[in-house]
């Protein structure tokens, strides 16, 4: 707003002047055009006043960029989503307000953001060598009496191959991230860290959100909230933001219960048409993938609840925290 209410006097001041000069500059015979190359005092001015100006703007608007993407506001509680082809998850921090480190070389199905504990190090390294058992097994059942394999020399490559890999992998999680005992207290803030499907919100409540990609470049947009930014692999992108209104107070609102009615009657008939049975939309903030990023880019839906902090307290109260899946 600040940046229109600068722009719009200009618009029309310079684009009046614009069309005043052309008219009365226009060509008249009785009248002769001044000579006028240069003039320091002029050039001066339209130097410095637009200087000033765009400063103004340039420092004013760094200021606001700096409030929103960097996540140093006090008291503001750190929630990550995470982008894959195709869904989102929310890791939320927990009672320290850390989340735990997280490398992908640790990602496995039951470990969907490669979040590093101890349990899902120890995990890799069984799903790992499984996976080594499995090449091994068959390669010593693909040979003859003579120890020739019977499988073609392409197949043994590839096999072996797919083997090393494995190997490598758990090679890289032993020197990269693995701290033996240490584990636990290094990793710890994992421990309390939340993993959801669905992002749940405390009104009036300041967030630093952060986001990561699991594989492409996504982009988490939740439209009514004006909120939108890049999920990035291989690197974390953030900002800070406060939700103020409820999804009940939304759903409390007379232009968006007079916009409901209407797509509920739209909804409706068409139902009736294909012979189905009536049902009732509801308003739902929603965050969704706003970069095409591959076939089933429209399913990447994940629901966004704003409540107050006694129902957002006892929704999270029942889903398990790291340490607590791992000591099931
Ligand atoms: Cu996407």
């Amino acid at each position: 707003m600040f940046n229109w209410w600068v722009i719009l006097p200009v618009f029309f001041l310079t684009n009046g002047v614009l069309f005043v000069f052309s008219w009365k500059y226009y060509y008249r015979q009785e009248r002769k055009a001044l000579y006028f190359p240069h003039d320091n005092k002029l050039e001066l001015i339209w130097t410095i006043v637009p200087a000033v100006a765009l400063s103004a703007i340039v420092i004013y608007g760094l200021k606001t960029w700096n409030d929103i993407m960097f996540n140093d506001q006090e008291g503001a509680k750190v929630v990550e989503v995470y982008g894959f082809q195709f869904g989102w998850w929310t890791r939320y921090s927990g009672d320290d307000n850390v989340l735990g480190k997280a490398d992908y070389k640790l990602i496995t199905a039951s470990n969907p953001l490669g979040v590093i504990t101890s349990e899902n190090i120890q995990n890799s390294y069984n799903y790992l060598d499984g996976e080594v058992e499995k090449i091994n097994l068959l390669l010593s059942e693909s040979k003859n009496v003579e120890g020739e394999y019977f499988l073609s020399a392409n197949n043994v490559d590839s096999l072996i191959g797919r083997m090393e890999r494995f190997k490598r992998q758990k090679y890289r999680i032993k020197s990269a991230i693995d701290r033996g005992d240490q584990n636990d207290s290094v990793y710890k803030s994992a421990n309390d860290d939340v993993l959801v499907q669905e992002l749940h919100l405390v009104k009036d409540q300041p967030y630093a959100m952060t986001f990561r990609s699991k594989d492409v470049i996504h982009c988490p947009w939740v439209p009514h909230l004006r909120m939108q930014i890049n999920a990035v692999p291989g690197m974390e992108t953030s900002f800070n933001f406060t939700p103020t209104t409820t999804t009940q107070e939304m759903r409390a609102k007379p232009e968006v219960i007079e916009h409901y009615r209407v797509i509920n009657e739209i909804h409706n008939e068409r139902l009736k048409k294909l012979g189905e049975k009536e049902e009732k939309v509801e308003f739902n903030y929603l965050l969704m993938c706003n970069k095409i990023c591959g076939a089933a880019h429209s399913n990447m839906k994940m629901d966004v609840v704003i409540e107050t902090a006694e129902e957002f307290n006892s929704w999270i109260a029942e889903k398990p925290t790291y340490a607590q899946k791992a000591s099931e």
